[in-house]
């Protein structure tokens, strides 16, 4: 398992064991819970929830056990994503954090059930550790047809279609939906959580933006220099495939500027924050540059 080894008090087996035990206990069906298992237990980096108790480690608030349930209902949220842009009538991928994708190993009707049975599950969770009607507005506004599914539908829309390839407009905004919006929320909610000052509040979000769309940038770049290292020469995989994002826009070196650019801006919005732990989390950035 991929451990955030840079966030000094690792909370990642922490969260492990929280998801394992509690989707045993918590779905009835053994069966569908061990669907909903293999993609949220398949290694994932846990990036969100560490980003939700980073956030609340900087405003120096305590983590226990409804912390980890609202952090473990952020990634439970995220695998579902996960699991439907994996399907055929999306992205088709064959695997997923190294694993065979849910509809490969389960059949596609179990793979569109656990991940329905994991959006609702992990707002559950955010609700019930958070009892907080707030929390469960952010996450529910990041990832519906105003987030993440709107970045998820502008994104299949424009697959393949040339006219958007160098629209740098629509390209920012569907990255930022996609991507973006859960990213901050993850540190939103954590701002609201603990109650962070207004001033704490804008830093984090500012923080939390710049970290969104420098980790979408990261992740297409980290295909190019994981494939031109396997090849030994710079394939670039998106373009081929008719997708339009920051890498095709912009190309290698102007996206490392970007993501340099980006770095630099979220290391300052931490200033006169507790935020070292959450500056780690840029150093992720640092096998691509
Ligand atoms: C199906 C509604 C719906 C949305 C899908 C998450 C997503 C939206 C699409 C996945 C495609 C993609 C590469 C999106 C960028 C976001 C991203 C980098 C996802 C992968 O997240 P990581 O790197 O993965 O945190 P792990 O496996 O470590 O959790």
């Amino acid at each position: 398992m991929t451990a955030f080894t840079y966030f000094k008090d690792d909370w990642t087996p922490v969260i492990d064991d929280y998801l394992a035990k509690h989707l045993a206990d918590e779905v009835d069906s053994k069966k569908i819970s061990q669907i909903m298992s293999y993609s949220v237990m398949a290694g994932g980096k846990r990036l969100r929830p560490l980003l939700f108790l980073a956030t609340l480690n900087a405003l120096g608030k305590k983590i226990e056990e409804p912390e980890i349930r609202i952090a473990c209902g952020i990634e439970l949220i995220h695998t579902y994503s996960l699991i439907h842009d994996d399907l055929p009538a999306m992205d088709n991928d064959d695997y997923r954090r190294g694993k065979l994708t849910s509809h490969k190993k389960w059949g596609e009707a179990e793979a569109i059930l656990a991940g329905d049975a994991l959006l609702p599950l992990g707002i559950q969770w955010i609700a019930e550790g958070s009892n907080s009607a707030d929390l469960v507005k952010i996450i529910t506004q990041a990832v519906g047809p105003n987030g993440m599914v709107g970045g998820q539908y502008l994104d299949i829309d424009s697959t393949n279609n040339e006219s958007v390839a160098g629209d740098a407009k629509f390209i920012n905004k569907m990255e930022w939906l996609k991507t973006g919006c859960l990213i901050k929320a993850s540190v939103e909610m954590a701002a609201v959580y603990a109650k962070a000052t207004d001033i704490e509040q804008v830093k984090l979000i500012d923080y939390a933006k710049a970290f969104g769309r420098s980790y979408q940038i990261y992740d297409d770049l980290v295909d190019v220099v994981e494939t031109s290292e396997e090849a030994g020469k710079a394939t670039h995989k998106d373009k081929e495939e008719g997708k339009n994002n920051t890498l095709t826009l912009l190309g290698i070196d102007k996206s490392r500027k970007e993501l340099k650019d980006l770095i630099k801006q979220a290391k300052n919005d931490l200033h006169g924050l507790n935020g070292e732990v959450l500056a780690g989390f840029l150093d992720l950035y640092q096998k691509v540059l």
